[in-house]
């Protein structure tokens, strides 16, 4: 007792006599933001994160950043390999070495390709954290190494973004930089919320600087969000899944009145004729008014015509569409036919030749990989695409929404194969994904479950064996952003937690164990040297050093021009990667596909759960599940300091809730044939009548009779990917009922 007395009183001296360092890096953590982070910290301990301080309207971290440290050291954090004792599901685990779990983890591997070959093998790892060397790449050599894999293909996000952006453009979507904003004079937010979602940049700075400047902001959102009411001269509420239909008959008013841009659709568009001819009904016999566009989505005939004219007449205008509106059936056409109108009104940015520039850069930054064998022998109709979607842009057939789909039909279900491995990392699949009972069912039926994790999610549960994972704290590693401009350092601030280790370390355990002897020759600060020395072959980048040093490099953007300077000169050049070099309106590509829900002119098609549809008699209310400020998706949902900030609640309008007898508090139930959640109401006016909603990430914790307290809006939304591959979380009918019987 007294020596372990001396021992404490030694660390307590030496950690008072140790001198506290700053680490520069950024908050990495699947909210898209790139917000710097000064990590203080004393021996091998964080003891406070504090913003940055870089210059001008620099990001400033938001709660979930200030509260990081708090997850680095949370008490549930996941220190040691764990293999399951108990059921799927029932959480029950048993510490083991390392030893014994990389041995179990590799003979399965060996004796599952054995008996059903390599595409049995499913592995997918989402955006969380998005970074380079200890992500994606990092288990797609590993499992190309050994012989290939079922890679799935698309996002869990913005896949009917990508989907269109590829048809329009030939290329990833496009983004709008802050400068943007300050320069236009009307910005319409679009199922945008970005007070709470910031997607990459300080959007909300900017926006109040563009509102001080006088520019008009209009929210079209079924929510009066908080971005709503500190920004927006006008709300427009829309019932979710009608967003085409209202921007066909805006084109509809614009073509009309004679306020298209003639001269930028002869120039630089592709299909213009098709696309008239669908609003103006020469088609399908239905022309796409106002009226037409108000019954579908309950916005007035004169409020769509009003913001139509406001749209076509004020240059410049942004057309402001974010995601999740896309996150519907038929998704796909939402971005498109926004691409649509951008065009005819000659409202388009797109930069360095249509090519987002970060995209190519994060190529360059890639870890080399053999090719994957499973993929070259799959063919399939989205081979045409220039992009499939995140991850390693695979062709192998399995959209990533439908991995339970595929495991409980296999090959029998039209999947090129039988679904037996399955390995999940950065992504808590089960909560995130529609219908979590469906995929309860497919995990049950797996033969071997493999998750990388920081903590016990709801996914975590099901997993055969769990390997723990270290924070990007703990870890070198380089930031290269998807779509924005800055790029940056993570400097490790300190040595891993208890026995977890990066993604890399735990591949090349696991290639150890496999008999692979040549997956990595590097330590990661080479890895991440040689990345920044080939950036700084393509573009302006500063050394290593300089870089290590500051943390974080933006890339400078040009002031933005209607249509990259390249198209704008020399339009005969073809420069959009497309069939027909231009942007393409009327897609050839979609109309090689040949598929009846996948139209090559961008239209509106009703979604499945409607209120039309027969189910909305049971269950009349639609739900949509946006993101939430305390939580980067169900990142967070642990961390008591940010649970103290919001309550899960579902949100309900004072007329529906009255019908139903629910008054602000009460506990109701929310189900569908799919499922049951029970939480608190939140009766308010900033929701429209019709539509509910539960914030997406809650981490789903069912009972004994499959009813979720957690909250986990997934309980009740359908495990189905749009015809064109959207991610369809905001398409599900409801009910709801007050709960009496607590
Ligand atoms: N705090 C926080 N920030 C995040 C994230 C997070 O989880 N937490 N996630 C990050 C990621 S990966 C992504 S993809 C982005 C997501 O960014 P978004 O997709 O923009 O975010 P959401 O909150 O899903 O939706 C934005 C708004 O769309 C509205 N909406 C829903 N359905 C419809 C519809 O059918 N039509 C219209 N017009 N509006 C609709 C919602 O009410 C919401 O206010 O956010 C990123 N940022
Ligand atoms: N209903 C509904 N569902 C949705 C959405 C919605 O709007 N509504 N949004 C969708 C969108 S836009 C997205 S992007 C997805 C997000 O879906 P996911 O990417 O699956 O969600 P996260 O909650 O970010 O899960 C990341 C998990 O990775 C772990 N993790 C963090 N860092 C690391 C790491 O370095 N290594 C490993 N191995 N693990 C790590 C975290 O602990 C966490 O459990 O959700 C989608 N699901
Ligand atoms: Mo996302």
């Amino acid at each position: 007792m007294r020596i372990n007395n001396f021992w404490r009183k030694c660390v307590i001296w030496r950690f008072q006599h140790t001198e506290e360092q700053i680490v520069r890096t950024i908050c990495n953590s699947h909210c898209g933001g790139t917000c710097e982070m000064k990590v203080h910290v004393k021996g091998n301990r964080i003891i406070r994160i504090e913003s940055g301080d870089e210059e001008g309207m620099s990001h400033r971290m938001c709660a979930r950043g200030r509260a990081y440290r708090q997850r680095v050291y949370a008490p549930d954090r996941l220190l040691y390999p764990l293999k399951r004792t108990g059921a799927r599901g029932a959480g029950e685990f048993t510490r083991v070495s390392w030893d014994e779990a990389l041995k179990t983890v590799a003979s399965e591997m060996k004796r599952l390709r054995a008996t059903y070959g390599n595409a049995s093998i499913l592995h997918f790892c989402s955006m969380a954290d998005a970074h380079t060397l200890h992500h994606v790449q990092a288990f797609h050599r590993l499992l190309c190494q050994f012989g290939g894999y079922t890679a799935p293909w698309g996002t869990i996000s913005d896949e009917g973004a990508n989907f269109a952006a590829g048809m329009t453009y030939g290329t990833r979507p496009k983004g709008y930089t802050p400068e943007d904003y300050l320069n236009s004079r009307l910005i319409i937010m679009w199922s945008w919320n970005p007070v709470t979602t910031q997607q990459g940049t300080n959007i909300p700075l900017y926006l109040a600087r563009a509102k001080e400047g006088g520019t008009k902001i209009i929210s079209v959102d079924p929510r009066y969000t908080d971005s709503t009411a500190i920004f927006a001269d006008q709300w427009i509420p829309i019932r979710p899944g009608t967003d085409t239909a209202v921007f066909a008959a805006m084109a509809y008013v614009i073509v009309r009145e004679n306020l298209h841009d003639k001269h930028f659709i002869d120039t630089y568009t592709f299909g213009f004729d098709r696309f008239r001819d669908y609003i103006f009904g020469l088609e399908d016999g239905v022309e796409k008014t106002p009226e037409w566009a108000e019954v579908i989505s309950g916005i007035p005939a004169v409020t769509i015509a009003g913001l139509a004219r406001e749209y076509a007449c004020t240059k410049p205008a942004i057309l402001n569409t974010s995601i999740a509106a896309g996150r519907t059936a038929f998704g796909e056409q939402y971005h498109r036919a926004a691409s649509a109108l951008e065009s005819i009104t000659g409202n388009i940015v797109i930069r360095n030749g249509g090519r987002p520039i970060s995209r190519d850069l994060m190529r360059i930054t890639q870890i080399p990989s053999p090719p994957n064998q499973v993929e070259l022998d799959a063919s399939s109709r989205w081979n045409a695409l220039p992009y499939r979607g995140g991850s390693v842009n695979s062709s192998a057939r399995v959209n990533v929404s439908l991995l339970a789909d595929a495991i409980l039909k296999g090959k029998a279900g039209g999947y090129p194969a039988d679904y037996k491995f399955l390995w999940l990392s950065n992504t808590n699949y089960l909560n995130q994904l529609g219908e979590v009972n469906k995929t309860i069912e497919a995990f049950q039926k797996l033969e071997f479950i493999l998750v990388t994790e920081q903590f016990m999610s709801s996914t975590a549960k099901y997993a055969d064996i769990v390997l723990p994972v270290c924070s990007f704290l703990e870890r070198n590693d380089l930031y290269a952003p998807r779509t924005g401009g800055a790029y940056a350092i993570l400097n490790k601030a300190i040595e891993p937690l208890g026995e977890s280790k990066s993604q890399l370390q735990i591949c090349e355990a696991i290639a150890s164990e496999l008999g692979i002897t040549d997956y990595n020759d590097r330590s990661d600060e080479e890895w991440v040297r040689s990345m920044v020395t080939k950036l700084s072959e393509e573009v302006e980048f500063p050394s290593y050093n300089i870089l290590r040093k500051r943390g974080i490099h933006r890339l400078k953007f040009g002031k933005s021009t209607p249509v990259a300077k390249k198209e704008l000169e020399d339009p005969e050049q073809k420069s959009f990667p497309t069939p027909s070099g231009k942007i393409e309106i009327y897609s050839q590509i979609i109309d090689k596909m040949n598929h009846p829900l996948i139209p090559p002119i961008p239209k509106y098609l009703e979604t499945w759960e409607s209120l039309n549809d027969h189910l909305a008699k049971k269950y009349p209310l639609q739900l949509i599940t946006p993101h939430f400020n305390r939580r980067a998706h169900s990142q967070f949902d642990n961390l008591p300091w940010l649970r103290e900030l919001q309550t899960q609640v579902v949100t309900i309008s004072t007329l529906d809730a009255e019908s139903r007898g629910i008054r602000q508090g009460d506990m109701v139930k929310i189900f569908n044939d799919r499922g049951e959640v029970r939480i608190p109401a939140e009766v308010t006016e900033r929701i429209m009548p019709g539509v509910v909603a539960i914030p997406q990430g809650a981490w789903c914790t069912p009972d004994r009779n499959g009813i979720d307290y957690g909250g986990c809006p997934n309980m009740l939304t359908k495990n189905i990917s749009s015809p064109g591959g959207a991610f369809t979380c905001n398409t599900a009918l409801v009910q709801m009922e007050r709960v009496d019987d607590l």
